[in-house]
């Protein structure tokens, strides 16, 4: 087999964003764009020669080509041990585990997460670093930059490896094991989790839906909670990973995860519903009759983590992303340990958790983790509230309401503007940030202004700063509106505006959210003017 050494040209627009590189598929088969990347990524990192290497993906269009580049590269390049999960398949948490588990140099994600799959659709690569979690910025700038200048990349002549068959086979001067992607991360849920008590539930009559939206978890979520927690066969919806998700966008919200939701809200629902999306890292979390906002059900699960053996001494602290909603700080000041704020992005998780600084972590975007990986993890966040109502026998409404009644409740909604002109979303945020002198102090009917800022992070681990995070707009007594552009997608610009309200312990706490946020959402139009703007007097997305 011989490495050969490729002359290219580079591609301007290989920027990762908040969670890698993300494309529509065409551009990553342009010839030499997916080789480019996977180059600069190498020719960013040090010392790997005869490491270890895990590649996975959430098994979308495209995956299995990109899989096979990539291990030939990387043989290519030094590595001396490649794991690969049995058919390209490996969640985005799953792969963080095996890199921990397999002390490996780090991984490359083949994973557009929550975006549609399909020959036209979305495709990504992503690199992560030997604690298991996406390249700090630091990384992520240099591959960047080196993709700018990239004038050959290596790979080897080689015949493509079985995917589909567990085992060694070897790869020039590099040996690629093909791996049961389910066993270690199965194996991990078991150390962290009560399953007997969860069975004990189940076996109670307590009866879950779970859709897995026909990406990644599917197998992962059969596996646990089918054959190893007794859930009756059919728990698992849409259960076998496809190429093009079954033609559905697989977010875990109340848009695409729509069935789900109607049926939880049904007079015959199910005692829990949960859905997972594209990578398996996001998890959506109903109880019968009630939506619990990802910002609550990480308020909910530090609240009550001490109940499941993986957590029962307590957590060190806990970390949300800014647009995060405030909730799960009440539960950190209650539990006296530190709560902290960072950007957008689980990559700006990761020093807090290797530090021991924060134990769970969570976002807006229906990402909830812990220390266990170092990225979120759908299924974890579904298997730690099975063990919370497992030990409490209670609903989720009952738990939810217990909830508010002793810390107050943030209402809390996301509205997306998608595909709008990038000239236009640029313009809402440069407009809103141009003010942010004038606004504190300014009332907008009757909600005062207290503070505005650009936020902005000081890493307080490794002093790193970053900048220009969003903007936030902040009003007396807790309620909150932020403003910012998404780093996901992958046509035109998103504009995201997180609309927040607070209401004390022994306020209205059982109100339509809606009803709740309409005047935070007016003020947001008359803040921004995102109608005058780009036109669109409508989010397409409220979650
Ligand atoms: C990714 C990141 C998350 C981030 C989310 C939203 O999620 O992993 O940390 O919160 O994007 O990012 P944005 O608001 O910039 O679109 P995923 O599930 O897409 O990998």
């Amino acid at each position: 087999m011989t490495i050969r050494e490729v002359a290219t040209t580079p591609f301007p627009d290989q920027k990762p964003g908040t969670s890698g590189l993300r494309k529509k598929v065409p551009v990553f088969q342009q010839t030499g764009y997916a080789e480019n990347f996977i180059q600069s990524i190498f020719d960013s990192l040090e010392g790997f020669a005869g490491r270890t290497l895990v590649i996975g993906g959430d098994g979308r269009f495209h995956n299995r080509a990109v899989i096979q580049t990539a291990i030939r590269m990387a043989a290519a390049n030094g590595f001396g041990t490649i794991l690969v999960g049995r058919g390209g398949i490996l969640s985005t948490p799953a792969a963080s585990h095996v890199i921990r588990l397999h002390g490996a140099f780090g991984g490359i994600i083949l994973s557009a997460s929550h975006n549609p799959g399909g020959p036209t659709e979305d495709f990504g690569i992503k690199y992560n670093i030997a604690n298991g979690g996406p390249a700090p910025e630091r990384i992520t700038d240099a591959i960047f930059a080196r993709s700018r200048t990239i004038d050959r990349y290596r790979i080897l002549d080689a015949a493509d490896v079985d995917l589909d068959c567990d085992g060694e086979t070897r790869v020039g001067d590099a040996i690629v094991w093909v791996i049961d992607p389910v066993a270690d991360y199965t194996a991990l849920m078991e150390e962290l989790f009560d399953f007997a008590a969860i069975r004990a539930l189940i076996g109670s009559g307590f009866r879950i839906a779970f859709d897995a939206m026909s990406a990644v978890t599917g197998p992962y979520a059969t596996e646990i909670l089918e054959q190893r927690l007794g859930a009756p066969k059919g728990t698992v919806r849409n259960g076998l990973p496809l190429p093009d998700f079954g033609g559905h966008h697989p977010d875990p919200n109340l848009v695409h995860a729509r069935a789900l939701y109607d049926e939880m809200m049904g007079p015959e629902a199910p005692d829990f519903g949960a859905a997972s999306d594209g990578d398996g890292d996001r998890n959506l979390i109903i109880g019968k009759g009630i939506f619990v906002t990802p910002s609550d059900s990480l308020a909910m699960l530090a609240a009550n983590a001490h109940l499941a053996p993986g957590y029962a001494r307590g957590l060190a602290g806990i970390a949300r992303s800014m647009p995060t909603s405030g909730a799960a700080d009440r539960v950190a000041e209650a539990l006296g340990i530190p709560l902290f704020e960072t950007p957008t992005g689980w990559k700006f998780f990761g020093n807090l958790l290797d530090a021991g600084q924060a134990t769970i972590c969570g976002e807006e975007s229906a990402g909830t983790g812990s220390n266990h990986v170092r990225e979120t993890d759908g299924l974890w966040a579904v298997l730690l509230w099975l063990n919370i109502l497992a030990a409490r026998r209670q609903s989720v409404q009952t738990i939810a309401t217990e909830h508010w009644a002793r810390f107050g409740r943030n209402y809390y909604a996301r509205h997306d503007y998608e595909g709008v002109d990038t000239i236009a979303a640029d313009a809402v945020i440069a407009s809103v940030r141009g003010r942010l002198a004038d606004l504190p102090g300014a009332t907008i009917d009757a909600l005062r202004i207290e503070a505005a800022d650009d936020f902005a992070y000081h890493d307080p681990v490794d002093g790193s700063q970053s900048h220009g995070q969003g903007i936030r707009i902040l009003f007396e007594g807790g309620s909150r509106i932020v403003f910012r552009l998404s780093g996901t997608g992958t046509s035109g610009a998103t504009i995201r505006v997180y609309i927040e309200r607070f209401e004390p312990a022994g306020g209205d706490l059982g109100r339509a959210t809606g009803d709740a946020i309409a005047d935070l959402v007016a003020a947001a139009e008359a803040i921004a003017d995102i109608a005058g703007h780009t036109g669109r007097t409508v989010p397409d997305v409220v979650t």
